[in-house]
């Protein structure tokens, strides 16, 4: 591309605008442009005739609607994406000199895709599984794709063993089950006999698995990255994404329920939040570890299956990132975009952790046979916004002219250009790690212990995350069918926690291990979400009314929304429910088309007017929302409802018998959820 676009915030957008198209008001016409007179009927011979070989249009667009799919992503199938911009707060030039890091005043494009792993791309969203967070850095010296997931390590240590991990957890090949699920054998199989998966096996039974929201989820980079600063020094680095709003899940029971009632939950949660100006927001961590320091811990720095211990190794937070556009095509910028580990800036380098450096491969190969031929950088989505230029030409899909007869490198015809740009003029040049050893294939003595950080993981958790912890293996392992495997996983978390694989033995039936845990040494409160942040903003509220409802209610919901609370009202029907004074309220949702799950708290008003399907459908949403620990108010007729079944006097239920009920209800609200509340 020979065009020079300014480098800021509205570049990529710019850059975008050309490539679109609106429709509307527009004549009909084929590709070539021809205007069309009819789109309605087929050519034929005669108005009950055969069709005629003839007819172009017709061929033109049915042979265009079968080319429509290409092939879904072989893992991370599923996603969804918005554009944003990434701000820094300090200039990082002490440890890099990637130019989108050095001046708090730019602003760089980016562009995010969230993703499930297991799932094809038609799967539901709140399944059990890790998320993809994929950024793209439009920065001026280049693409830069920070291409992590929501979890911090992963399950293997070497990149040749990822189709036997992905081969494991996809449906089962002989039946093609279960979808966007790891609870079947093949996986806990992999599992069992595949020891390094302990750790992140952890994390993908914890909550963290089972994200409330897209945007109240951790990014992380996952493997150990190099900065290095313009004198070439260099520091070893892990990245963070924090969310702003903090980081949050649902419930399984709960999780389950939204896969049937709304498969896109997550998707629209991003969506609106979006439209209404409820920008997602995510702060960027760093931690950084001095090459002097690599053999200084009790892990290997190079291990994908360990963290870095953030009371032991802070995470300095950098800059802020704010996603504030949804895509205009999903299929033109969400499907079509292209992460690469290897997309980097000068500043920015590796290390040999070897999932990474598979990683490295893997990426360009999968975008060949996706996206169908090696210009898939051409794509609008994945153009980077500065210029560039080499000697690669044709292919299929090319859209840059090439001029000239000159296309390789060393030559005097074009005095020698394009020309490689020395380092100190922004030309990349790998850090120059000294390596020397034997050629083997093996694993390094110090990537051996499997357990000790999954030991600290569990450690670290609430006494409510580790039942839930408990549960999942126990709904995973009781789909399991194999008694074997079963047993083995117990054996083998019995290494993590003897009161973990206990439990668990108990659920399914298997042989529990002898033994107790030794006592606890280390915990990391950082890795429990009970510590996080917790606002009650865009947390959305049901708020379940009826005709006749009392004046006081519209002041209550203004309360609510100044809080940045969402209630939204959910009645029988669509038509506009009235209150005692005449005020009139707009119904979103009926009993129907919504449940307590797509909330993340009920508030029951009724009224007396209210029929007994009424009483009995707010019943159902308030019981619900009870057994998933969520916030729960109650005014007017719904005060009676509730003490009728007894759920009124728990915690994180509010009635309107109190005189502080807005405030104590926005409390409940910001609470989340009310684990110490008593459930059968
Ligand atoms: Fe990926 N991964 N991955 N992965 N990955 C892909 O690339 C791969 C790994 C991650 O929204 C594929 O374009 C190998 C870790 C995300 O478009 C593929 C290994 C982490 C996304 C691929 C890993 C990730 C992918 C499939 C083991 C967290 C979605 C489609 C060495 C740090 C990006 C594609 C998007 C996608 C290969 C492990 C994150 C096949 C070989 C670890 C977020 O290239």
């Amino acid at each position: 591309m020979t065009k020079k676009h300014p480098v800021n915030e509205k570049s990529k957008q710019e850059q975008l605008e050309q490539f679109k198209t609106d429709d509307r008001n527009q004549a009909l016409t084929t590709n070539q442009g021809l205007k069309l007179s009819e789109d309605e009927f087929s050519l034929k011979a005669g108005e009950r005739g055969p069709t005629l070989m003839e007819d172009f249009h017709f061929r033109e667009k049915m042979t265009h609607f079968d080319h429509e799919r290409i092939p879904e992503r072989i893992v991370h199938a599923r996603g969804f994406a918005a554009h944003g911009e990434f701000e820094l707060y300090d200039s990082l030039g002490e440890y890099t000199k990637a130019k989108f890091l050095q001046n708090p005043s730019v602003k760089t494009p980016v562009f995010v895709r969230f993703s499930t792993v297991a799932g094809s791309k038609g799967s539901a969203e709140t399944v059990r599984d890790a998320r993809g967070f994929a950024t793209k850095f439009y920065t001026e010296e280049g693409n830069y794709d920070l291409v992590g997931n929501n979890i911090p390590v992963f399950f293997i240590q070497d990149a040749i063993k990822f189709p036997d991990l992905i081969h494991a957890v996809k449906p089962e090949p002989h039946n093609e089950m279960p979808q966007a699920a790891s609870a079947h054998d093949t996986f806990w199989d992999f599992v069992a006999n595949n020891q390094e998966s302990a750790h992140m096996v952890m994390w993908s039974m914890s909550d963290r698995a089972i994200p409330r929201s897209l945007r109240m989820m951790e990014g992380f980079g996952v493997h150990t990255f190099r900065l290095v600063n313009a004198e070439g020094k260099a520091h070893f680095v892990k990245f963070h994404w924090k969310p702003v709003l903090g980081t949050h899940s649902l419930v399984w029971d709960e999780a389950q329920t939204i896969s049937g009632k709304d498969p896109d939950f997550h998707r629209r949660d991003l969506w609106e939040s979006i439209e209404n100006g409820d920008y997602p927001e995510y702060e960027l961590g760093l931690q950084i570890i001095a090459e002097e320091d690599e053999f200084k811990f009790d892990f290997d720095i190079l291990d994908p299956t360990k963290l870095w211990p953030e009371e032991d190794i802070p995470v300095k937070l950098v800059g802020k990132m704010t996603l504030n556009r949804n895509v205009d095509n999903v299929f033109a910028e969400t499907e079509q975009v292209a992460f690469h580990p290897g997309h980097v800036v000068p500043g920015i380098d590796f290390s040999n952790d070897p999932l990474l450096q598979g990683r490295l491969f893997s990426y360009t190969d999968t975008q060949l046979i996706r996206l169908g031929g090696p210009n898939f950088h051409e794509l609008p989505i994945n153009r980077p916004v500065c210029p560039f230029h080499n000697n690669q030409r044709d292919g299929y899909g090319r859209q840059t002219i090439n001029k000239g007869p000159v296309s390789y490198h060393r030559n005097s015809l074009a005095a020698n250009t394009p020309a490689p740009v020395p380092e100190s003029e922004g030309g990349y040049a790998h850090y120059q790690e000294k390596v020397e050893g034997r050629k083997v294939r093996s694993r390094s003595e110090s990537f051996k212990d499997h357990f000790s950080q999954a030991t600290l993981f569990w450690n670290s958790m609430s006494d409510t995350e580790k039942e839930h912890i408990i549960s999942a293996f126990s709904f995973e392992l009781g789909k399991v069918k194999s008694k074997s495997v079963q047993q083995q996983v117990v054996d083998m978390f019995a290494n993590v926690s003897t009161v973990l694989a206990k439990q668990v033995a108990q659920a399914i039936g298997a042989t529990p291990p002898s033994g107790e845990d030794a006592p606890v040494t280390k915990s990391s409160p950082a890795l429990s979400q009970e510590q996080t942040i917790k606002k009650p903003n865009t947390r959305k509220v049901a708020v379940i009314v009826a005709n006749d409802f009392s004046s006081d209610l519209p002041q209550v919901l203004n309360s609510l929304k100044q809080q940045g609370i969402q209630p939204e009202i959910v009645s029988t029907t669509l038509q506009n429910v009235k209150g005692t004074d005449g005020s009139e309220l707009e119904v979103q949702h009926t009993f129907l088309t919504s449940g307590s799950v797509l909330f993340d708290a009920v508030y029951v008003v009724g009224s007396s007017s209210a029929d007994e399907k009424f009483r009995k459908e707010a019943l159902t949403f308030a019981q619900e929302a009870f057994e998933h620990f969520k916030p729960i108010g109650a005014t007017d007729e719904g005060v009676k409802w509730l003490k009728a079944v007894g759920l009124d006097s728990s915690p994180g239920v509010v009635t309107g018998e109190t005189t502080r009920f807005t405030d104590e209800f926005i409390e409940a609200v910001s609470a989340h959820r009310h684990w110490n509340r008593h459930v059968i």
